[in-house]
C-alpha cells in the first residue's frame, strides 16, 4: 500500500514536471540594471568644479555601453544680485544672451558631451545612458557653470561621477563585425568557432559566439581583461550545449597561474553561470569558455559575458 502511494505520488510529480514550463534563465546583468538596482559602480570619482568654470573634463572618461550617474553638492555665489545657488541653479530657463547652456537652468551645473556638444543638467542625473544622447564609443563629458558672467563667481560644486561598465568588452558579441572571432575576443584550439550573427541563437540581442567540432581537441573563446589587483569580482556568462557534449570548463586565468575554473556539461537551453573570484597579484585575467570535444559532432553557444565588481 505504501509503495503504491509512493508510485502514485511519483506519477503526479512526473506529470507536474511535464506540464510546467522550463524555468526562464535570469536576465543578463547590464550596466543599466546595475545602476537601477543600486549596485556598486565599476568606477567612482569626484571632482571639485569652481563656480567660475566654463568647461572642465569630468573625472571619468566614457566607453561604449557605459551607464553613468552624475550628482553634485555645494553652493556657488554667482555675483551681483544673482545670489547663491546649488547645483540645480535657479528656476529660470536661459534664452538668448551669452549663457553657456542655452535652454538650461540659470546658474546650474551642466554637462556637455565632447563628441556632439549636447548639454544636460548635471545636478543629479539619476541613471543615464549616454546612447540616449547619441553619444557612442569613446567620449568625454565636460562640466561647466551656466552663467553669463563667470568671472565674479565664488564657491563651487563637488561632483561625484559613477560609471557602470561591463569590464568584459563586447560581452554580448553585438559589435562583432563578422562570422569569425574578432578583437577584443580571441580563440584557442584548432577547430571551428565563430560568431552567430542574427541567427536566432543569442541569449540576448542578436549575436552569440559558438564552438562546433567533432574532434577530441580543446577549443575556447577568450578575452584578456585588465582588472585591479587584490580586488573581488563576479564573472557571469550564459551558455547552452549540444545533447552530446564533452568536458566543458569556464572561468578566469591569471597571468601565471589559473585563478578559478568551473566544469560544465550538457545544458539544454541557456543557463547562467556565475563565478566569484579575487585577482590577487594579477592586474588582468583571461576570461575563457571552452571544452574538450568528445570525438563526435558537438557544440556550445555562449552569450552575455560580464565582469563587475563583486
Ligand atoms: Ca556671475
Ligand atoms: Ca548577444
Amino acid at each position: 500500500m505504501r509503495n503504491l502511494l509512493l508510485l502514485v505520488l511519483t506519477m503526479i510529480g512526473l506529470a507536474a514536471g511535464v506540464q510546467s514550463a522550463p524555468a526562464a534563465a535570469p536576465a543578463p546583468m547590464t550596466p543599466w540594471s546595475r545602476c537601477q538596482n543600486g549596485q556598486p559602480a565599476t568606477y567612482t570619482a569626484t571632482k571639485w568644479v569652481h563656480g567660475s568654470t566654463y568647461l572642465t573634463a569630468a573625472p571619468l572618461a566614457l566607453q561604449a555601453g557605459d551607464v553613468i550617474h552624475l550628482s553634485a553638492t555645494g553652493t556657488i555665489n554667482t555675483g551681483g544680485w544673482s545670489g547663491s545657488h546649488g547645483p540645480a541653479g535657479s528656476n529660470t530657463i536661459t534664452w538668448g544672451g551669452n549663457w553657456p547652456h542655452q535652454g538650461g537652468r540659470a546658474y546650474s551645473l551642466y554637462g556637455r558631451f565632447a563628441g556632439n556638444g549636447v548639454k544636460f543638467l548635471a545636478a543629479n542625473t539619476g541613471c543615464m545612458d549616454p546612447a540616449g544622447y547619441h553619444s557612442g564609443g569613446n567620449d568625454r563629458i565636460d562640466l561647466g557653470i551656466n552663467d553669463e558672467n563667470l568671472s565674479d563667481n565664488t564657491g563651487g560644486f563637488t561632483v561625484t561621477m559613477r560609471v557602470y561598465r561591463n569590464l568584459v568588452q563586447d560581452g554580448g558579441f553585438e559589435r562583432q563585425p563578422n562570422r569569425g572571432v574578432s578583437a577584443p575576443w580571441h580563440a584557442e584550439g584548432p577547430d571551428h568557432k565563430g560568431v552567430d550573427i542574427r541567427l536566432g541563437y543569442a541569449n540576448s540581442g542578436g549575436n552569440n559566439a559558438f564552438i562546433r567540432t567533432g574532434s577530441r581537441n580543446w577549443n575556447a573563446v577568450t578575452q584578456y581583461v585588465p582588472l585591479r589587483p587584490h580586488a573581488s569580482y563576479r564573472m557571469r556568462v550564459f551558455l547552452r550545449t549540444s545533447p552530446v557534449f564533452g568536458a566543458g570548463y569556464l572561468g578566469v586565468r591569471g597571468a601565471s597561474t589559473g585563478l578559478v575554473e568551473r566544469p560544465y556539461g550538457v545544458v539544454n537551453g541557456y543557463q547562467e553561470h556565475t563565478i566569484d573570484f579575487t585577482t590577487g597579484a594579477n592586474g588582468a585575467v583571461t576570461v575563457f569558455l571552452g571544452y574538450w570535444a568528445p570525438g563526435s559532432d558537438s557544440w556550445v553557444q555562449m552569450d552575455d559575458f560580464a565582469i563587475y565588481p563583486a
